[in-house]
């Protein structure tokens, strides 16, 4: 454990692997969705992460100002409470870790233990207060189309690439009506992160399904599975589309782009004092 020096705590990589290792402990149960709390977890290290402008350099992880209204209220952020009261617990044992390390170490945790590549994470976020809360419309919206995702990914400094390998993500989780007003999962193994996402976009076919609900997609064979507009917007583009035929093609170049920019997303904005960088042991290593 960590030395304390002149009272303060100065956590080891062994103090991480621990809040590596309890949450890796409670992201399984089977009273929720589809088994696993790891969609949620992720999601919640990305609407953290993904408010970063680089313009005025505001927004991202550093701070956990989603913690705080008006930006816990964000329309994008409906549901993410179930994953920040989830890690409440941990925070509970390791007082230490800021919450903004800890939801994006969380985030890494669900990445590899939902059978993901290692995300190489970096501590150093400091808690804010909440007069750096971002204001609204930083995340992407869903019913809207290529150029929309552009404005917004570019905004965080990725391109075209990058936002095609980090909608890779969508593998994971499920929409709901009591959040986003979405329905259903992306693939049928929405506790797996596989390069799935963008096979299906590309070998099924795809119509508007009709229902009372927000403007989606579903697979015409089983109806059981979904697209966003945004998610279609990735087959739309030529640009997009080819990187989504390259990542359908070949699962070990889409773990490495993704663990690549997922843990640079995990760093937007953050004033990092050290370099220094940990690769998580997972629980089945
Ligand atoms: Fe996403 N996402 N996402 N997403 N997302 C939703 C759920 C998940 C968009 C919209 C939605 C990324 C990019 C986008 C996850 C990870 C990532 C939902 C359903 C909507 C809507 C929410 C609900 O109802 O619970 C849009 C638009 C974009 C544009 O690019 C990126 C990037 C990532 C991570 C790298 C994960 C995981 C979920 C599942 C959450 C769950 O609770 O199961």
């Amino acid at each position: 454990s960590g030395l304390k020096t002149g009272g303060a705590f100065t956590p080891t990589r062994d103090d991480f692997q621990r809040v590596y290792n309890d949450v890796a402990e409670i992201l399984e149960n089977n009273d929720y969705d589809n088994g696993s709390y790891g969609p949620v977890v992720v999601r919640l290290g990305w609407h953290a992460s993904g408010t970063y402008d680089k313009e005025t350099k505001t927004g991202g992880s550093n701070g956990a100002t989603m913690r705080f209204a008006p930006e816990s209220e964000h329309g994008a952020n409906a549901g993410l409470k179930t994953a920040r009261d989830l890690l409440e617990g941990i925070k509970k044992k390791h007082p230490w870790i800021s919450y903004s390390d800890l939801w994006t170490l969380a985030a890494v945790a669900a990445i590899q233990e939902m059978g993901g590549p290692k995300i190489p994470w970096r501590p150093g976020r400091k808690d804010g207060d909440v007069s750096a809360c971002t204001p609204d419309g930083r995340l992407p919206d869903a019913s809207k189309d290529q150029k929309h995702l552009r404005a917004i990914f570019y905004r965080m400094g990725f391109n075209d690439q990058e936002i095609v390998a980090l909608s890779g993500a969508h593998a994971l989780g499920r929409c709901h009506t009591d959040r986003s007003g979405f329905d259903g999962p992306w693939t049928f193994s929405p506790t797996m992160l596989t390069n799935d996402y963008y096979k299906l976009l590309l070998e099924e076919k795809w119509a508007w399904k009709k229902w009372n609900g927000p403007k989606q997609f579903e697979d015409v064979s089983t109806k059981s599975l979904m697209m966003l507009p945004t998610d279609m917007a990735l087959i739309k583009d030529k640009e997009f589309k080819k990187h989504v035929e390259r990542y359908a093609k070949d699962n070990d170049l889409f773990f490495r782009d993704f663990a690549d920019v997922f843990g640079r997303l995990l760093e937007l904005g953050v004033p990092f004092e050290k370099e220094e960088k940990f690769i998580f042991k997972s629980t089945t290593d």
